[in-house]
C-alpha cells in the first residue's frame, strides 16, 4: 500500500479576490502534491477558504451584503483561479460548511474536557485585518498617535467577556516539541523566531467573541462565537471527516505538511500544536512558512494601484510559464520581487530557448526525417553515457532531493543544468549532419536525446504539468511510465515513437507597457 501524504495550504480569506500571494502558495503546494504522487505516494491535498470572523463580517457590511453571500461569491473566485492554475486539490474546503461547525465544536469540547478552557474577560488590543490579538509589548505607535500591530495594521482596544484557552500551560511542551523535532518548523529562520517567542512566555489566549455572530457557536454558550483562528485551523481535521473515525482520518492524520506564509507561522506552530495536544490528537509533521511576493519590491495595495489579478497574468503568459517562474525565481522560504520583465526573461531564456527549443528540434527532426520512429542499434558511446548519467542524476536524484525540502529553485536549477548539457551535446554531436554521413550514429544520438527529454519532462511535470504531459504524449510514453520510479528502471528507453511534435513553450513578447 502506497505511503500516505497529506498536505494543506492555508485557507484564504475570501474578503476580496485572490491575489498573487494566494496563487504562489497554492502553486507551490500543488507542485509538492504532484511531486509526491509521481514518487508513488498516496496524496491528499486540501486548500480552501476561511470564511468566518470579524474581517469577513465587516467587509460584508461595508459592501451592503451578508458575510455568507460575500463568502459564496469570493470563494467561487478562488476556486476558479485554482482550477485555472491546474491545482490538483482533492478537497476545496469552505469553513461555512455545516460539517465544519460540528468538527470545530468537537475540538472545542475535547479541549474543554482537558480543563484548558475557562470563561473570563478580555481586555486588550485586536487587529481585525490580522484577526490577531497583540500584547502591549508588541504595540507600535503610528505617526498620528494611532496604535498599530508590528505589521502596521490598525488595532482596536477590545473589552468583552471571552473564553480563554490555557496556552500558558503549553510553553514547556511546545519547547520540547521544537527541541525533539527540529524539522517541525521550517525554514530555520522561522523556527528560531518561534522558539524565541515561546521562550519569552505564553499568555492564555482569548478564543471566543460576543460582539458579532458570524462564526461557529461555542457549545453551551451560544452567545459566543469561536475566535476565527480556532475554527480556521480545525479545517485541516474536518476535511478528513473529524470527529468521526473515518478511513481518511486514520490514513492521513497527522498531516505531513502545512504550507503557509511567514505571517501566520505563530498560529500554526504555537496555537495549533497546543490545541491538538490539549485535544489528545497527533501533531502535524511539518509547518513550512514561505516568503512573501512583492510587486517590483512593493506590497500590492489598492492605494498604490498595483494590485495584480493572477488569472490575468496566466492569460498573458500561460499557466505553465507562470508556475515555473514563481518556483524558479525565488528561494522559497524568502521574500521575492516579481515583474513582467522577469517573467518574460525567465520563460524565454529557460523554457522557450533552452528546453522547448531542444524538444522541438529533436522531435520534429525525428518526425520529418525518420518517419517518427527510431530503433537505435549503434553502440552507446562515452558522450552518450555521460549525458544519460548527468540527466538522470539531475532528474531522479538532485531535483527530488531538493523538492523534498521545498527547495524548488535549487531543484529547478539542477534540472536546467541538465537542459544546458543536452543542448551542448546536440551542438557537439550535430545529429543533423550525421544524417548523410552516419545514419546509425544519428539514430543513437537522437535516441539519447529522447531519453533525456523524457526524463526532463517527467521531472518538470509537477511544475509545468500541461507542457510536460504534451511532451510525454509526443514521445508516446504510457501513463504508467510517467513517474520517478520509471526513470530509475529505464534510462535508455526502448524503440522510440514520436507523434505530432509541436512547440510547447512559445516565446513571450515583452508587453508594450513594460517595454516602454
Ligand atoms: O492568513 N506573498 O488568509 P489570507 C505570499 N485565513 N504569500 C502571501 C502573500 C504574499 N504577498 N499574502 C498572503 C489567512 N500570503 C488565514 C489563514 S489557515 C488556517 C488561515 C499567504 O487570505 C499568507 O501567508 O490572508 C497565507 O499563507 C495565505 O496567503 C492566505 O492568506
Amino acid at each position: 500500500m502506497a505511503e500516505p501524504y497529506y498536505l494543506t495550504t492555508a485557507i484564504h480569506y475570501p474578503n476580496g479576490r485572490p491575489h498573487i500571494g494566494h496563487a504562489y502558495e497554492t502553486i507551490a503546494a500543488d507542485a509538492m502534491a504532484r511531486f509526491q504522487r509521481l514518487r508513488g505516494r498516496r496524496v491528499r491535498f486540501q486548500t480552501g477558504t476561511d470564511e468566518h470572523g470579524l474581517k469577513m463580517a465587516q467587509k460584508a457590511r461595508e459592501l451592503g451584503t451578508t458575510p455568507r453571500a460575500l463568502a459564496d461569491d469570493m470563494s467561487g473566485h478562488f476556486k476558479a483561479l485554482f482550477d485555472k492554475f491546474e491545482i490538483s486539490y482533492d478537497r476545496f474546503f469552505r469553513t461555512s460548511e455545516d460539517a465544519h461547525h460540528r468538527a470545530s465544536q468537537a475540538l472545542w469540547q475535547a479541549m474543554e474536557a482537558s480543563g484548558d478552557l475557562y470563561l473570563d474577560r478580555y481586555e486588550g488590543w485586536y487587529s481585525v485585518r490580522d484577526e490577531a490579538y497583540y500584547d502591549d509589548s508588541e504595540v507600535v505607535t503610528g505617526e498620528g498617535g494611532e496604535k498599530l500591530s508590528p505589521q502596521g495594521t490598525p488595532l482596536e482596544w477590545t473589552v468583552e467577556e471571552s473564553w480563554f484557552f490555557r496556552l500558558s500551560r503549553y510553553q514547556q511542551p511546545l519547547l520540547a516539541l521544537y527541541r525533539d523535532r527540529p524539522g517541525f518548523i521550517r525554514p530555520e529562520s522561522r523556527r528560531n523566531e518561534v522558539v524565541r517567542f515561546v521562550e519569552g512566555g505564553l499568555r492564555d489566549l482569548s478564543v471566543s467573541r460576543t460582539s458579532f455572530d458570524w462564526g461557529v457557536k461555542v457549545p453551551g454558550a451560544e452567545h459566543h462565537v469561536m475566535y476565527v483562528w480556532v475554527d480556521a485551523l480545525t479545517n485541516y481535521l474536518t476535511g478528513l471527516g473529524y470527529p468521526d473515525e473515518t478511513d481518511d482520518f486514520s490514513t492521513f492524520w497527522p498531516a505531513d505538511l502545512h504550507l503557509i506564509g511567514k505571517d501566520i507561522v505563530r498560529f500554526h506552530a504555537v496555537y495549533w500544536p497546543a490545541f491538538l495536544m490539549s485535544a489528545g490528537l497527533a501533531l502535524p509533521r511539518q509547518v513550512f512558512g514561505h516568503g512573501f511576493l512583492l510587486n517590483r519590491g512593493l506590497k500590492e495595495s489598492k492605494s498604490l494601484g498595483n494590485v495584480t489579478d493572477p488569472g490575468e497574468l496566466a492569460d498573458r503568459f500561460g499557466v505553465d510559464p507562470l508556475r515555473y517562474f514563481l518556483l524558479r525565481e525565488f528561494s522559497f522560504g524568502q521574500d521575492g520581487s516579481w515583474s513582467v520583465e522577469a517573467i518574460v526573461n525567465r520563460t524565454n531564456s529557460e523554457l522557450s530557448n533552452s528546453f522547448g527549443n531542444l524538444a522541438q528540434r529533436v522531435l520534429s527532426f525525428i518526425a520529418k526525417h525518420c518517419g517518427g520512429r527510431i530503433e537505435a542499434e549503434a553502440p552507446v558511446t562515452e558522450p552518450d553515457q555521460a549525458l544519460r548519467d548527468l540527466v538522470h542524476h539531475a532528474c531522479a536524484i538532485e531535483l527530488p532531493e531538493a523538492f523534498e525540502k521545498l527547495a524548488f529553485a535549487a531543484g529547478l536549477e539542477a534540472w536546467m543544468k541538465a537542459v544546458f548539457a543536452c543542448n551542448a551535446y546536440v551542438d557537439e554531436q550535430a545529429p543533423w549532419a550525421l544524417r548523410k554521413t552516419d545514419p546509425a550514429r544519428m539514430q543513437r544520438v537522437l535516441a539519447t536525446l529522447c531519453g533525456a527529454i523524457r526524463d526532463l519532462s517527467v521531472a518538470i511535470a509537477p511544475v509545468t504539468p500541461g507542457a510536460a504531459a504534451q511532451l510525454l504524449d509526443m514521445l508516446c510514453i504510457a501513463p504508467a511510465d510517467r513517474s520517478f520510479a520509471a526513470l530509475a528502471h529505464d534510462p535508455a528507453m526502448g524503440p522510440i515513437r514520436v507523434d505530432n511534435p509541436r512547440p510547447v513553450f512559445p516565446r513571450l513578447d515583452l508587453p508594450a507597457e513594460a517595454a516602454a
